[in-house]
């Protein structure tokens, strides 16, 4: 069926085939990039949990290697679940893996490459002695899984957080180890949010005020905040705030309370992203997130088409130093070498209700970004406007606001039958004071009637004197949408019918009725990336 076969992607990382969840491990070693993720070898949907293994020299080519862990041990036996690595001052490597065990426990196990001299690390040993953590006293055996990377903490001792629940409050448990076989529960917890229940695949990592490199997430001190990430088990999305550790007490505080873990701001605000985690890459000094992209159609779909999900793009996490408040995510530059045929628009002037095609070639696979500019003495006039404007619940593209919406139409057929619409939205206060939404709607991205479709966004940070401007990556079935630089992020799952091959098309809209904007824009084609196996002349 060509429509399905259509939604594999060029550029992303997906398995041959089957089920995919969550990112697991992500290391830098002897050359390579590693990327381990939880897998079913046997069919489309989630079940018989195995590590999955891939590796890359550059993040954009990946090699499909051998399974790293499979379910074979008493202690792992229902599913080798997510984990985290640790690479230690010496040079070796440290995977600590939630185990689901014999009788449905959730324990935490030690295992590592059985070559570390391997650039490939195909082999790994489970330690003899596993399980190294079991689910403490006031624990469900069923809350207790997904440790992070370790940081060093006092004395030689390393430290590693855990998440679980007590009651509907979501916690984060510290462990203590010398060793990374025998480990010592801290007193009390890192932190705790009440009502957002359990707390999957916490990452936790430095972030530097002052520098754009990444920190290695031992690193802890002056100009260096932390930042606190969850995957609510509960509403299926990731959740971080940025705020301060201190290691003596083992306390992390948020910058701001009301923007806290699970109440605040979201990592991504697409309806599918989830699970996602970080790791220092200390070839090129930064801090790297994957995050684990599923699907919006029916399982019966994914049955199919024999596989389900993507990963994101790799994206590069800093600080946002103009606002003080949030991560910017950016696509590793290295996606930019897959740019060909750039195509420029300048100074496209889009009066209200107006809608420009841009010339895309195939328009399948594609890097666009989009300045916006507004008519000041237009919008200077309009007062209160559109106050309570809210992405989830407004008409999407559809609407005709005064001040909103505008933006791209990607995988559009030429009658717009189907079409996903990423767009900027403005509202504006009593006091004059404008809100801006950065929002995807994608309840027009298909005619098919098994694919959940929705309009979601959130408001988006911009600065006196910035324009609005977003960056899209499209491959297929994936949108990844940044706002600002990166200050919100929006990752879309579509499946067009009849936008596919050569007549997937892209345009400028301005649905405002009250300014004009002109667009200034770069687009380029997308090679496909190489996802295959390791040709034998690399091994
Ligand atoms: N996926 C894993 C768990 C984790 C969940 C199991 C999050 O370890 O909590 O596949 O998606």
């Amino acid at each position: 069926n060509a429509m399905l076969t259509w939604q594999r992607t060029g550029f992303h990382f997906q398995p041959p085939k089957n089920w995919m969840n969550d990112p697991n491990g992500p290391l830098y070693h002897m050359g390579w990039y590693h990327l381990f993720y939880q897998y079913n070898p046997d069919s489309a949907v989630w079940g018989n949990i195995t590590w999955g293994h891939t590796v890359s020299k550059d993040l954009v080519n990946w090699y499909h290697l051998p399974f790293a862990m499979v379910p074979d041990q008493w202690y792992d036996i229902n599913g080798v679940w997510t984990g985290s690595a640790t690479i230690l001052p010496d040079g070796r490597i440290v995977m600590l893996y939630t185990g689901d065990t014999n009788e449905g426990v959730q324990v935490q196990n030690l295992a590592y490459p059985a070559n570390l001299s391997d650039p490939l690390l195909l082999d790994w040993v489970k330690y003899p002695g596993n399980p190294v953590m079991v689910p403490p006293p006031g624990i469900l055996d069923t809350d207790f899984r997904d440790p992070t990377t370790a940081w060093a903490g006092s004395d030689g001792k390393w430290l590693l957080a855990i998440g679980s629940k007590v009651n509907k409050t979501g916690i984060s448990l510290v462990y203590e180890t010398t060793n990374f076989t025998s480990f010592e529960l801290l007193d009390g917890v890192m932190h705790a949010v009440p009502g957002t229940g359990m707390w999957e695949c916490i990452d936790f990592y430095p972030i530097s005020t002052t520098e754009s490199n990444g920190l290695d997430t031992s690193i802890n001190g002056p100009g260096i905040k932390h930042v606190l990430k969850a995957s609510l088990d509960d509403d299926k999305h990731d959740y971080y705030a940025l705020g301060t550790y201190d290691p003596s007490s083992n306390k992390w505080t948020p910058d701001d309370p009301v923007l806290d873990v699970g109440i605040g701001l979201r990592l991504d605000y697409g309806k599918k992203y989830y699970a996602s985690k970080t790791f220092y890459d200390q070839h090129t000094q930064r801090r790297l997130l994957w995050g684990w992209i599923g699907e919006n159609d029916s399982e019966n779909a994914d049955i199919l088409k024999g596989w389900s999900s993507v990963m994101t793009v790799p994206r590069n996490v800093v600080f946002d130093k103009e606002t003080g408040t949030n991560i910017l995510q950016w696509p590793v530059k290295e996606v930019e070498k897959l740019r060909s045929n750039g195509n420029v628009y300048e100074n496209t002037l889009l009066e209200p209700g107006s809608l420009v095609p841009l010339d895309a070639g195939l328009a399948t696979q594609l890097d666009i970004v989009a300045t916006f500019n507004i008519g000041e003495a237009a919008f200077d006039a309009i007062k209160e406007v559109d106050v309570g404007y809210n992405c989830q619940t407004s008409s999407g593209s559809y609407d005709r606001g005064v001040l909103g919406p505008f933006g791209l139409l990607v995988l559009a057929d030429q009658s717009l039958v189907e079409k996903t619409a990423i767009y900027f939205y403005i509202a504006k206060g009593v006091d004059g004071i404008a809100k801006t939404h950065f929002c995807a709607d994608e309840s027009r991205s298909s005619t098919a009637t098994d694919v959940t479709k929705s309009i979601y966004g959130s408001s988006i940070p911009v600065l006196d004197g910035e324009n609005l401007t977003m960056r899209l990556l499209v491959d297929h079935s994936i949108v990844e949408s940044f706002g600002q630089g990166g200050r919100s992020v929006i990752t879309s799952r579509v499946y067009p019918t009849k936008a596919i091959y050569g007549a997937a098309k892209v345009f400028l809209f301005n649905n405002a009725t009250g300014i004009n904007v002109t667009a200034n824009v770069n687009l380029w084609n997308m090679d496909s990336a190489y996802l295959d196996t390791l040709p034998l002349a690399q091994q």
